[in-house]
C-alpha cells in the first residue's frame, strides 16, 4: 500500500468509523458528552474493519505460560504465539530435534546432567516478564526479540524473519533472570539481564544459610552471539533495568539494599537504589583482567563500598521497581512502588558520579509525588510521562519538565490528569514508547486483576489489558482485552519495522542437522526416501509433504527400532504449513512451507500406527495419511 493509500484508508475509516459510533451514542443521548469527535475517531480505528490490516504489531510476553504472543495494535487482536520456554501442542515446540537443540544447546552442563536424572532434556517451564526487540540507533530494527526467563534463568531470542526461537541461553552464577534490555545505541549489542535472587556465588552447598556471603549478579549477554559477554557481582536484588541512548550506561533498579530473607527485613530500609553500570569501564576492568572466571564467564567485582569505576549506587525511595529511559535521551524514570513517588535521573550527570565521586543524588533531578504505588512508566515523546499506580488503579499523565521544574523549587503542578483502569496495574505500554520515535498515540495499561469486567470463569481470572487513547490530555479507555497468565510487559512496534517471510528459505539454518544427516545417507531431503535407511537399530524415515499427500503411504521399522521421521513440506505456498502427528505415540510437530523438521524416537509399539496431517492444508486434509508398521520384537 502507498503512503497516499494507507492515508486515505485511515482518513475514510476514521469518518465513517465516527459516523456510526456517533449513530450510536446519539441514540443514548450522550453522544457528545461522552466522546470528543477526535476521540470516537481514535476509538473507531481501534475496531478495524475485517480484512483492515493493524497500524503496529504489540509483541506480547507471558510470564509463567513461558510463550511470546504477537498481537494486531491497536485492534487487540491475539494473532500468533510463539513457544519459547514452554510446550506446544501445535508446533511440537520442545519435541521436534530442531526445537530440542535450540531448548538444549544453551544449557549449562550441571543442568543438563540434573534434567537428565529426571528423564528430561529441557526444562518444561519458563516465567517471561519481558520481551524487547533489538535496536539500531535509538530504535526498533526489527532483527530479534530477547526476552527473559525469571523461573530457570534464561535468556531467549526471537528471529522477526520467521517469528521463532532460535537461541536459548542459560545463564550461569546468577539466579532468577527478571529484568532485560537490549542496548539502544549503536545497536543491540549488548543484551542487560538482571539476576534478582541472591545466592552465594559458589552455590554447591558449602555455604548455605548465611545470607551475608550471597550476592547478586548483573549479566551481559552478546545480542548476536547469545554469549555471556560480562557479569557484575552486585549488592541488592536487582529488579528491571534499562540503558541510556548514547552506549555509556545501563542502569538496574534494586530493592532490598537490605538484603534481608524475609519481608520485613527487605523492606526495612526507606532507601533502596538504581545500580549504574560504567559499560566502557567494564570493557577496560576485562582488559585489564580485573574479573575472576567463574563457569567460563569473567566475573567482575561491582559491589557497593568497592569503590571501582563499574558501578555507582543511587539512593532511591523505596523498593524501587520500573526503570524506563524517556525518548528525549536524557532522562529515566525510577517507579518508587512503596514510595509515591517517581525519581527522575539525569544521564548527562552520570559521567560526573563516575569522575569526581559527585554525591550519588546528584544525578536526581525530579521526584514528584504521583499516587499510590507507581511501577512503570511509557512516554508519548512530547514530554509527557505515564505510570501505572498499582495501588490506586490509575494511570497518572505528567509533564516531566514541570516535575523538573517542582524539584527545583518553582509552584508548578506536573500532573496532567489520571484515568481509572481495571484493576491493579502493572507494565504500561505506549506506541513506539521505549524508543526515540514515540509516537503517543495509544497506551496499553496491562491490569493484573480483571474481577468482574468478564463473564466469570471461576475461580482463575484473565487479566485485564486496557488500551487507552492518549492522543489528548485526557485519557480514555477505548478497549477491554482479557488476557491469559500472565503478560507482564509489552512492546507496541509500528509495522513496517517488521517484515517475517511468508515461505522458509530452504537453506535455513534450522534443518542444518537434518541436511547434514541426508547428505550422510545420500539422499535429498527434497526427494525424501522410498525406504527407510537402517543403520543398526537406528532407523531413519526421509518423506516430503504436499498437500494432500506425504510421500511415503506407509513405511515399515522393527520393535525397539530408535526411529528419526524428517518431514518437509514443498508446497512453496503462502499459508500452507502440514502437520505430522503420529497417533498413540504423543508425536505431533508443525512443518512451514518449504520447512524440514524431524523427530527421534524409540518404536516400542508393535502394530500399525497411523500418521496424518494435523494442519488443515487442503478439501483432501482428512486423506493426507500414511502408516507406519511396526514389526514386533522376534518377528
Ligand atoms: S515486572 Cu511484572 S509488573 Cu516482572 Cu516487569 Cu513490573
Ligand atoms: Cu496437510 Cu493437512
Amino acid at each position: 500500500m502507498s503512503e497516499q493509500d494507507n492515508k486515505l484508508n485511515i482518513t475514510r475509516r476514521g469518518m465513517l468509523g465516527a459516523t456510526a459510533t456517533g449513530a450510536v451514542l446519539a441514540g443514548t443521548g450522550l453522544g457528545s458528552t461522552l466522546m470528543t469527535a477526535k476521540q470516537a475517531s481514535a476509538a473507531a480505528n481501534a475496531n478495524l474493519e475485517p480484512g483492515e490490516l493493524d497500524e503496529y504489531y504489540g509483541f506480547w510476553s507471558s510470564g509463567q505460560t513461558g510463550e511470546l504472543r504477537i498481537l494486531g495494535f491497536p485492534s487487540m487482536r491475539e494473532l500468533m504465539r510463539v513457544p519459547v520456554f514452554n510446550r506446544c501442542s501445535a508446533t511440537g515446540w520442545g519435541q521436534t530435534n530442531e526445537s530440542l537443540k535450540i531448548m538444549t544447546d544453551g544449557l549449562l552442563p550441571e543442568t543438563k546432567e540434573f534434567l537428565a536424572k529426571r528423564g528430561m532434556k529441557t526444562y518444561d517451564n519458563g516465567d517471561l516478564h519481558h520481551p524487547h526487540m533489538s535496536f539500531t540507533d535509538g530504535t526498533y530494527d526489527g532483527r530479534y526479540l530477547f526476552m527473559n526467563d525469571k523461573a530457570n534463568t534464561r535468556v531467549a531470542r526471537v528471529r522477526c524473519d520467521v517469528m521463532k526461537c532460535d537461541k536459548i541461553t542459560e545463564i550461569p552464577n546468577a539466579k532468577a533472570i527478571h529484568g532485560l534490555r537490549p542496548q539502544k545505541f549503536p545497536r543491540t549489542g549488548y543484551v542487560f539481564a538482571n539476576g534478582e535472587d541472591e545466592t552465594p556465588l559458589v552455590n554447591d552447598g558449602s555455604v548455605l544459610d548465611d545470607p551475608s556471603q550471597y550476592v547478586n549478579i548483573f549479566t551481559a549477554l552478546d545480542g548476536d552471539t547469545m554469549e555471556v559477554a560480562w557479569q557484575v557481582i552486585v549488592s541488592g536484588n536487582l529488579d528491571n533495568t534499562d540503558c541510556d541512548y548514547q552506549g555509556k550506561y545501563a542502569y538496574s533498579t534494586s530493592y532490598n539494599s537490605e538484603m534481608g530473607m524475609n519481608l520485613a527485613e527487605m523492606t526495612e530500609n526507606e532507601l533502596d537504589h538504581v545500580v549504574v553500570f560504567n559499560l566502557a569501564e567494564i570493557e577496560k576492568g576485562i582488559e585489564a583482567g580485573d574479573y575472576q572466571e567463574l563457569k567460563g564467564v569473567k566475573v567482575l567485582d561491582g559491589r557497593k563500598g568497592q569503590n571501582k569505576k563499574y558501578t555507582r549506587y543511587i539512593p532511591i525511595p523505596n523498593s524501587p521497581h520500573g526503570i524506563n529511559t524517556a525518548p528525549d535521551g536524557k532522562h529515566v524514570c525510577i517507579n518508587g512502588k512503596l514510595s509515591p513517588t517517581v525519581s527522575i535521573m539525569d544521564v548527562t550527570k552520570l559521567d560526573a558520579l563516575f569522575e569526581s565521586d559527585a554525591d550519588p543524588r546528584s544525578c536526581i533531578v525530579g521526584e514528584p509525588q504521583l499516587g499510590l504505588g507507581p511501577l512503570h512508566t511509557a512516554y508519548d515523546g512530547q514530554g509527557n510521562a505515564f505510570t501505572t499506580l498499582f495501588l490506586d488503579s490509575q494511570i497518572v499523565k505528567w509533564n516531566m519538565d514541570k516535575a523538573i521544574r517542582a524539584y527545583a523549587g518553582e509552584d508548578v503542578d506536573p500532573i496532567i490528569s489520571k484515568v481509572d483502569v481495571h484493576y491493579q496495574p502493572g507494565h504500561n505500554s505506549t506506541s513506539m514508547g521505549e524508543t526515540k520515535d514515540a509516537d503517543g498515540k495509544w497506551l496499553i495499561s496491562m491490569n493484573k486483576f480483571s474481577k468482574d469486567r468478564f463473564l466469570n470463569v471461576g475461580p482463575l481470572k484473565p487479566e485485564n489489558e486496557q488500551l487507552i487513547d492518549i492522543s489528548s490530555d485526557e485519557m480514555k479507555v477505548v478497549h477491554d482485552g482479557p488476557t491469559f497468565a500472565e503478560p507482564h510487559d509489552s512492546i507496541i512496534v509500528r509495522s513496517d519495522i517488521v517484515n517475517p517471510v511468508n515461505v522458509w528459505d530452504r537453506n535455513d539454518v534450522t534443518w542444518e542437522d537434518a541436511r547434514k544427516q541426508a547428505e550422510a545417507d545420500g539422499i535429498d531431503l527434497e526427494e525424501g526416501a522410498e525406504e527407510p535407511i537402517r543403520d543398526g537399530n537406528k532407523v531413519r524415515v526421509y518423506m516430503t509433504s504436499q498437500a494432500p499427500t506425504f510421500s511415503l503411504e506407509k513405511f515399515t521399522v522393527k520393535q525397539g527400532d530408535e526411529v528419526t521421521i524428517y518431514v518437509t513440506n514443498l508446497d512453496d505456498v503462502d499459508d500452507v504449513t502440514h502437520g505430522f502427528c503420529l497417533g498413540n505415540y504423543g508425536i505431533a510437530f508443525e512443518i512451514g512451507p518449504m520447512a524440514t523438521a524431524s523427530i527421534t524416537f524409540t518404536a516400542d509399539r508393535p502394530g500399525v500406527h497411523w500418521f496424518y496431517c494435523q494442519w488443515f492444508c487442503h478439501a483432501l486434509h482428512m486423506e493426507m495419511r500414511g502408516r507406519m508398521l511396526v514389526e514386533p520384537q522376534g518377528a
